[in-house]
């Protein structure tokens, strides 16, 4: 009745009124909360820009570098929301990298001359592209420290390939894709000789080198091929950042450096340090090359040297071919970004104020004409200055890296200033200035939203700091990074949200539409995700088993909500032990995990996959495993034994103590027992699947996929029962109760998940709470009326399902009483009430307009009484 009346008057009323009284009710709280909280409406602006609902998705996604964790970083914009650290060259235990075989085997490709190296410097992630547009397939990244790279799979975020510089000593210019990403380009940094034997620093000049790798990459399968790349010899001029070029300037790379003094150094010898020598000079130079021609000469043995198995192109080579150029940039450059269109270069000099943009048919024209400004002590070709610059322009100070924006065509560009602390926004055609933000405090690289692919999309640019100071809570001397996300949609950039980052210094970070992602949520049964491919150890339900095999034991395993199979493992000391487990769920993020205690393993199985783990069982013991995520309501119980003998001890027998045994009468009792509770249990279930169906749970995809886990448990019951009237048949009532605990086992995990699914599905087929509703369940919560009131049941105090329909002028009587409940307190309703419950209402002190508001939720109650 009531819910009718009030659908009238809102009919009668018409809509527009009610939304002002709705807004009304929540500018209030807005103007209480901000009040609270010291905030301004800019503030709320700010927020309403990033906040992002439970539940909601991003827009697009960031891969950040993770600097010193040799990890990736990825988060959500706006919400910068952080989803995941993807492991890459450090063992991370939660994804058991580094503690299961085959990621060891990835992370064993990144040894060095035989050793193991378990951190990563990363710098520079570069998502695939087709045609220079990402294509959300691959993500590769570098490590400056020990020059390696390492190949993501977007599928499932995970790596799958770390391949090693053999001729580097370090590297920095890497990660570029070429547009079609069948190469990719990585320039050393600091020059050192391609050997592995000593050289002495006097021999700087003569066998010291730089240079820049250009790898083969297959995009179909998302591996580096390195019998089929090769290395660019160049002068130790100390390579830094890179580009591909794309568009026009397509088959050619850029390559900037900052000592081309080639300066040694020699503080201990009384020199001046390296950051005196290494910026003597005005300018330093751009290389320029023609990968492409050069990729083709490397298919011929006589263009090439091998040095540690890798293909080298003396400088000789390249020049003689036409493919390698120098052109004098201001000094220290730090950033070269080619423009979407390949015709512009952009490059960024650290001590100088001013940004440098190249035009690529101007040098195109210098390089067909073979029109040089001189040659280097190496006898490359210079090519003048002046006459390949489309000109320069003063942003500020520490320019460093630069991003395009949407509207690159005319010209929009944005560019960080590491000493101002700022963001510049300018125009690269015109050379304006246009705007400036600062930022929190000194940035390093920005990240514009696919600002360096062929189509960049605009809106947000992220500036990564380097530091915080004092932007966040204090944790100590060492401080989160600042991220910030700033919006360059309007005419002037709006800071909106700082960001902590607490992993390693992040310095790239690269950002695509999330709709171009489409990752996995389970891998087919049996999959070795490192590989693709089914794992050897693939053991599908039934077919667990322990193989010994000499001193090597084999066990085959599975695991399943909540349950390991086999449950005992026993094994000798000394024995290696090989554990092959897979992951029988099909449902999402039914990921178990598994370690051995003591052992120093861990695997995480997400649904599908195989791990295998192995040791030498070499401590005596009793050593309980068990799955270490929580998984479902019995996951404690989701456990075994692994029990190391000694074979060369004797071991007497404690069972000496005779345990008193249940008589038959006391065991029949418990098995009935057991049936009873298990017939109540099903019938709590039978209701659930009542509900799901009258609701027709089967509309909606995400509870129905929930509804098929649910009764997949179900179904399960069946056999164990039949196994339970058998050992009934039998008189064997103590294996019977087991049976039936097991039924009660699974019967518990249909209704986990089947309560999910029916929470889940309230919400789609409840009708849509009105702000005020809203306002009122809020109020509701935080009054403490929950405390005794649980809608739809009967708790310490009554059910408030259908309270509008018990009073007689209900909306006043309950305001009445919400307000001042001793005045109730002998009405004869309320008194039994205080009787029964033996508890009496409390005033809440509610205010009016939350009492409103709380009349509001209860009408929302009664409309949806059915459902609770
Ligand atoms: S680098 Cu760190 S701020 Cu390694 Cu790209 Cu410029
Ligand atoms: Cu599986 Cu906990």
């Amino acid at each position: 009745m009531a819910t009718h009346l009030s659908k009238l008057t809102s009919l009668i009323l018409g809509t527009s009124l009610m939304a002002t009284v709705a807004s009304a009710a929540i500018g209030g709280e807005l103007q209480k909360v901000m009040k609270a909280r010291g905030l301004t409406e800019n503030d709320i602006i700010h927020a309403a820009k990033t906040y992002t609902p439970s539940g909601g998705r991003d827009e697009f996604i960031v891969f950040s570098s993770g600097g010193q964790s040799g990890q990736i970083i990825v988060y959500g914009v706006p919400s910068m929301k952080i989803l995941k650290y993807i492991a890459v060259f450090t063992p991370e235990p939660w994804q058991g990298y580094g503690y299961d075989e085959d990621s060891k085997k990835i992370l064993a490709q990144g040894k060095i001359r035989g050793k193991s190296i378990t951190w990563g410097d990363t710098h520079h992630p570069a998502l695939s592209e087709t045609k220079g547009v990402y294509d959300g397939k691959w993500l590769i990244i570098n490590d400056k420290a020990n020059p390696r790279l390492a190949v993501i799979d977007l599928n499932d975020f995970e790596t799958k390939q770390i391949v090693v510089n053999p001729v580097f000593k370090s590297e920095h210019g890497g990660s570029f894709f070429t547009p079609n990403s069948k190469h990719i380009l990585e320039a050393c940094q600091y020059a050192a000789p391609y050997d592995n034997n000593y050289h002495p620093i006097e021999e700087y000049k003569e066998t010291y080198r730089g240079g820049v790798t250009v790898w083969s990459f297959d995009p179909k399968i998302g591996r580096i091929k390195p019998k089929d790349s090769f290395t660019i010899e160049m002068p130790p001029y100390m390579q830094d950042l890179s580009d591909a070029g794309k568009g026009a300037s397509f088959g050619w790379g850029f390559t900037n450096s900052f000592n081309t003094e080639m300066y040694t150094g020699g503080i201990e010898v009384g020199m001046p340090p390296f950051e005196a020598g290494m910026s003597r000079n005005d300018t330093d130079f751009l290389h320029v090359y023609n990968w492409k021609k050069l990729y083709q000469l490397s298919k011929n043995k006589k263009n090439v040297k091998v040095v540690n198995g890798m293909k080298v192109i003396p400088m000789s080579v390249a020049v003689a071919n036409n493919a390698l150029f120098l052109i004098p940039e201001p000094k220290s450059p730090h950033g070269v970004d080619v423009s979407p269109d390949g015709e512009y270069i952009t490059i960024c000099g650290k001590l100088d104020t001013h940004a440098s943009v190249f035009k690529w048919s101007k040098i195109k024209k210098l390089i067909d004409n073979h029109e040089y400004a001189g040659k280097d002590p190496y006898g490359i070709p210079i090519l003048d200055m002046k006459k390949s610059l489309h000109g320069q322009v003063e942003l500020g100070l520490g320019p460093l890296h630069n991003q395009y924006g949407k509207d690159w065509k005319n010209g929009e560009i944005y560019t960080s200033l590491y000493v101002d602390s700022q963001i510049v926004k300018w125009n690269y055609k015109t050379l304006k200035v246009l705007d400036k933000v600062n930022v929190h405090y000194n940035v390093g690289h920005l990240c514009s939203m696919e600002g360096k692919s062929a189509d960049p999309q605009g809106e947000y640019v992220i500036s990564l700091n380097k530091l915080a100071i004092d932007r966040f809570n204090p944790v100590g001397p060492l401080h989160p990074q600042n991220h910030q996300l700033i919006d360059i949609r309007g005419k002037k950039m709006d800071l909106l949200y700082d960001m902590p980052i607490p992993l390693g210094e992040p310095h790239q970070a690269v950002a695509i539409r999330a709709s171009k992602l489409h990752p996995e949520v389970r891998y087919k049964m049996g999959t070795n995700p490192k590989t693709g491919k089914m794992h050897v150890g693939k053991t599908l339900a039934g077919q667990e088993k322990i193989v010994r095999k000499g001193n090597k034991v084999y066990i085959y395993g599975t695991l399943v909500r909540s349950h390991i199979n086999p449950e005992r493992v026993t094994v000798n000391k000394g024995d290696t032990v090989i554990f092959y487990l897979t992951n029988l769920e099909r449902a999402e993020d039914e990921t178990h995990g598994f370690t051995v205690d003591n052992y120093n393993v861990h695997g995480s199985l997400e649904p599908g996959e195989t791990v295998e783990l192995k040791f030498k069982a070499d401590r005596e013991g009793v050593f309980p495993y068990y799955c270490t995520e929580f998984c479902s309501a019995l996951h404690l119980e989701m456990m075994g034994y692994l029990m190391v003998k000694d074979p060369n001890k004797k071991y007497v027998s404690a069972q000496k103590l005779k345990m008193k045994k249940m008589s038959k009468a006391e065991l029949k009792a418990e098995y009935e027992k057991t049936v009873a509770v298990n017939n109540a249990t099903d019938a709590v279930i039978q209701s659930v699947v009542k509900f799901l169906k009258e609701n027709h749970y089967e509309k909606y995809p995400t509870v129905k996929a929930l509804v098929e886990d649910a009764l997949d448990q179900y179904g399960k019951i069946a056999e164990q029962k039949k196994k339970a009237d058998e050992a009934v048949k039998k008189g064997d009532y103590e294996k019977a109760i087991l049976f039936e605990n097991m039924i009660w086992q699974y019967m518990v995990k249909t209704a986990d998940v089947g309560i999910r699914a029916k929470d889940l599905l309230v919400k789609k087929v409840a009708t849509k709470q009105s702000p005020a509703a809203a306002a009122g369940e809020r109020a509701f919560g935080e009054g403490g009326c929950g405390g005794c009131h649980v809608i739809g049941k009967v708790s310490s105090g009554p059910d408030l399902t259908g309270v509008l329909l018990r009073h007689e002028n209900a909306e006043k009587w309950v305001k009445d009483f919400i307000m001042n409940p001793a005045s109730k307190y002998n009405d004869p309703y309320v008194k039994s009430m205080i009787d029964y419950f033996n508890l009496k209402m409390p005033n809440q002190h509610m205010s009016e307009e939350e009492v409103k508001n709380i009349i509001e939720y209860l009408k929302w109650v009664d409309e949806n009484a059915n459902l609770f």
